[in-house]
């Protein structure tokens, strides 16, 4: 090249190279912050709901029990630590402060927490105890913190915001690193409030003035996480469900401005302006608090797995839910399925079966070379997500006696699951025996970034015992006497002492959230059996036991006197006993 020619076509082409890859990063979009990276690369951590609740056997407290309800004879932190950490949690998120407005830590700013209970003779405080247990075994901790208290007298008025903020002032600044703030989104309206006992609604959009709030988190715990449901855009977002699955497309992406709808939580939105992965978050048992009417119904270590490849195996990250027993302890049925769980993932991945296969790649195309047929049913692939989330979509072939077939993700119901990728998507096929594996990225928002891929051979876990599909309600004689009221009666009396009801499992139509219970044994006079709300029924909606002292009836009459959505009753099942 002449001087007079580099001079020229030199600066061109450096500027068509930097505008290229300008263009290329803007076609891949966001990428995550130091931040973002370190969170995802904690994969599972442990939820801790601990509260009044757990004394009063409720999901959701009114705002108006008794501080004096709080004595456990046990507590031990250390022992929630120990068993998290055995189950493979990186940290743990503690319910510092639920919708009940009950503090777990003496706060200054009211007089209803740990410190008028007789545990320690008020002298306690177990976010201190639960933090430096963390801290001492090596485990990351975090808090959630509610902002619908339904304690507090000025829950809905300005002053409430700055009581929130106080209390999280001191939350972040008395307990060292904290990695995550959890914002609670949910808000039923009605509450104790000092007394009011009232039903108050709040603009979710303008009342809490997050980003008043998140300026004071950023300068408090710069390395802190917001996670929040959708609003105000936080650091990372709710995937939706309470079920233990996001997705199986999954972008780590939503925009910032605007609102978030239900399959954007779920889902993601591929052409997203902002990194907000996932975080998907589901308790051990079917309920947040301890229930001694669950522990028959630990989730089995066939349906931990799942959520793991549900989650964890769908680029987001497994918040998992271990609540505290009345004692004060993780109960043992729950700390041996955790142990186990970790144990099993451990199982499954310990042998990488491409480290003995012969690998080749040329463009898009992945060859995995067994060179001699090889059980596996597990395929792994992570992207360098500092890059960005760039695969749209992807092809696995493996050649079995000869032939090649296509596999597909046996957990997902609609198409292949062959899409998005991310930090790691993990496939689940059933066991072949394959002599090659191919995997083939067949679109992507620009030149695709494989960090890592992996097969494996998981052992075959006996799977749930199925349910066998019989209706309880089907043995029972029931109307409905209008949209809202169902009747249930009986040719002789019955001696009952409770009445089960499952929400529709598909719908938010029709789902109770408040009801009155009443039975009668001549039509005429009705006793009123239980009145009250099925709290968190719309995102966890599992079975919902109401109990009564025992009673002679003949009838009962189940009134929905809220519905989460529409204006007719739903029902999943009803069981009485
Ligand atoms: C929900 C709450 O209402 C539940 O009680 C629980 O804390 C869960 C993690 O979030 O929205």
């Amino acid at each position: 090249m002449t001087n007079l020619c580099k001079q020229i076509v030199a600066p061109i082409l450096l500027s068509v190279l930097v505008m290229t890859a300008w263009a290329q990063e803007k076609v891949c979009g966001p990428v995550p912050t130091e931040n973002q990276l370190r969170w995802q690369d904690m994969e599972m951590y442990a939820f801790i709901h601990y509260s009044l609740n757990t004394y009063t056997d409720q999901e959701w407290g009114f705002g108006n029990e008794d501080p004096k309800l709080f004595n456990p004879s046990d507590l031990d932190c250390r022992q929630w630590a120990r068993v998290c950490k055995q189950a493979g949690m990186r940290g743990i998120i503690f319910t510092a402060k639920h919708h009940c407005g009950f503090c777990m830590w003496p706060s200054a700013y009211t007089e209803y927490s740990v410190k008028n209970s007789p545990w320690k003779n008020g002298k306690g405080d177990v976010v201190r105890e639960l933090a430096e247990a963390c801290h001492e075994d090596g485990l990351e901790f975090a808090v959630y913190l509610s902002p619908w208290d339904r304690n507090h007298p000025e829950y809905g008025r300005p002053a409430y915001v700055e009581y929130f903020r106080n209390q999280l002032r001191e939350l972040l600044t008395n307990y060292g690193d904290i990695f995550e703030v959890w914002f609670d989104g949910a808000n039923g309206g009605d509450g104790w409030y000092g007394g009011a006992n009232e039903t108050r609604k709040i603009d979710r959009t303008t009342y809490y003035e997050w980003p008043e709030t998140y300026r004071m988190i950023r300068q408090l715990q710069p390395q802190c996480l917001i996670w929040n449901d959708g609003s105000d855009r936080g650091d990372l977002r709710w995937v939706g469900t309470e079920a233990g699955n996001v997705g199986e497309t999954n972008w780590s992406l939503l925009n910032h401005d605007g609102e978030v709808t239900w399959p954007m939580l779920h889902y993601g939105l591929e052409d997203g302006d902002s990194w907000v992965p996932g975080e998907t978050n589901t308790s051990i048992r079917p309920g947040w608090f301890y229930h001694e009417t669950e522990n028959a119904h630990v989730k089995s270590l066939s349906k931990l797995m799942d959520t793991y490849y549900k989650s964890v195996g769908r680029n987001s990250t497994l918040l998992l839910n271990f609540p505290i027993a009345p004692n004060g302890r993780i109960h043992p049925t729950d700390s041996l399925r955790g142990i186990a769980f970790k144990k099993m993932i451990d199982e499954v991945f310990k042998t990488d079966l491409t480290k003995k296969a012969k690998i080749k790649t040329q463009g898009n195309e992945t060859l995995i070379d067994f060179k001699e047929p090889t059980a596996c049913n597990r395929f792994l692939a992570e992207e360098d997500i500092a890059q960005g989330q760039r695969v749209k979509k992807f092809a696995l072939e493996a050649e079995v006696d000869d032939q090649w077939v296509p596999l597909k993700d046996e957990l997902v119901e609609n198409g292949d699951g062959l899409t998005t990728i991310g930090h790691r998507r993990i496939i689940c096929f059933p066991t072949i025996k394959a002599t090659k594996l191919r995997f083939t990225i067949t679109d992507s928002k620009c030149a695709p970034m494989i960090k890592r891929l992996g097969v494996y051979l998981a052992p075959e876990l006996t799977a749930d015992i199925p349910d066998s599909g019989e209706k309880k309600s089907s043995v029972l004689h029931y109307f409905f006497s209008t949209p809202t009221q169902m009747m249930i009666d009986w040719d002789t009396e019955q001696t009952l002492t409770t009445f089960r009801y499952l929400p529709p499992q598909d719908t938010k139509a029709g789902i109770v959230t408040h009801y009155t219970l009443w039975g009668s044994t001549d039509w005429a006079n009705w006793t009123k059996l239980a009145s009250g709300e099925f709290s968190n029924i719309v995102n966890n909606p599992i079975w919902q036991t109401i109990k009564f002292p025992a009673t002679k009836v003949r009838i009962l009459k189940f009134d929905a006197d809220h519905l989460a959505e529409g204006d007719r009753m739903g029902y999943g099942d009803i069981e009485i006993k």
